[in-house]
């Protein structure tokens, strides 16, 4: 059985190779995308036995996203070939230091938003540790969340632990209301809850990480992380409270994917046995890493990256 499970829209990325605004752009990098997909790219880089749960079209970007996935070492025993309806694609354009880039989605009506409880694995989530969703994932449509919906009580019922990264997409959501009603909802089902610090502010209605915290714990959520960039992250759980640093960064290129770094961190730690604030710490390492490459998984570490990285002082 995968270590891992998760489920989410593989996307293609074309990456601007010039500033600019995107209309004004000639020439793209193609890479992968999808915070689901950048997770199990993560973990399977790591060594971890990873299942991914999806649906691309029958195109080009498509089967690349098979090939990469193959490439990577992720089951994808449950990725459908959807003839149907296309794979999701993303356009991101290149900025100057410090700013976050523009990024256009072309993924209405794609292959992966017609996920749905078909797409549930038969035999269950037996042996699985985590089944790792995202506010992408529980977004992209009914069917996708009612498959979400399925895979929570496959893990109750195999005894699988539930992350959740709350991953705002305001555009995915018929209204900021029911983008805050809902992702608490399913983060009120989780086992881990990994918010930045905005998107913690924006859906508990709380200032600071330690009130963000306190919000997720009397909701019965045993396991918060709230990342807060450059400064590191604050975690709390039965064992207590910390803050933990964050790690220096020679040049920050593209925050993009950090969030999805900071989550493989954090669960290939937990799964190590480590305490949360270890996992913490690994996940800043990670999350430090990528900001420094362009695409999204790029920065995701093998071993041995991840061990060099920790070694870079802490901030
Ligand atoms: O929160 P992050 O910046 O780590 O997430 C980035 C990913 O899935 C990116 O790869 C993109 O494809 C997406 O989030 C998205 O749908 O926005
Ligand atoms: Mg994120």
């Amino acid at each position: 059985a995968p270590h891992v499970v998760t489920v989410g829209e593989a996307m293609a990325l074309l990456v601007a190779q010039t500033p600019g605004p995107l209309a004004a752009v000639e020439h793209f990098s193609r890479s992968s995308a999808g915070a689901e997909l950048n997770v199990a790219t993560g973990l399977a880089r790591l060594g971890w036995r990873v299942g991914y749960i999806s649906r691309v079209g029958q195109d080009p970007f498509g089967d690349y996203l098979l090939a990469t996935l193959d490439r990577e070492g992720i089951d994808r025993s449950h990725v459908q070939v959807d003839t149907q309806h296309p794979t999701g694609f993303m356009l991101k354009s290149r900025e100057p230091e410090g700013q976050d880039p523009q990024i256009a989605y072309f993924r209405k009506g794609s292959a992966a938003s017609h996920l749905g409880p078909d797409d549930v694995p038969v035999q269950g989530l037996q042996g699985v540790r985590w089944l790792h969703l995202t506010g992408i994932s529980v977004a992209l449509s009914d069917s996708a969340r009612a498959l979400a919906q399925t895979l929570v009580q496959q893990a109750r019922a195999a005894g699988a632990a539930v992350s959740f990264d709350p991953n705002l997409r305001a555009r995915l959501w018929p209204s900021q209301t029911a983008m805050v009603s809902g992702l608490n909802a399913w983060a009120a089902q989780a086992d881990l809850v990994m918010p930045g610090l905005s998107e913690g502010q924006l859906l508990t209605g709380q200032t600071t990480p330690q009130d963000i915290a306190s919000w997720y714990l009397d909701r019965g959520v045993p396991q918060v992380v709230i990342k807060l960039g450059p400064q590191g992250a604050y975690v709390a759980d039965a064992q207590g409270r910390a803050t933990v640093p964050g790690f220096q960064v020679q040049r920050v290129v593209d925050t993009v994917g950090a969030g999805d770094g900071f989550a493989v961190g954090v669960l290939s730690a937990l799964l190590d046995g480590q305490s949360l604030a270890d996992a913490a710490l690994r996940g800043n390492a990670i999350g430090a890493r990528v900001v420094q490459y362009v695409g999204d998984s790029e920065g995701l570490p093998d071993p041995e990256q991840l061990a060099m990285a920790l070694q870079v002082r802490s901030c």
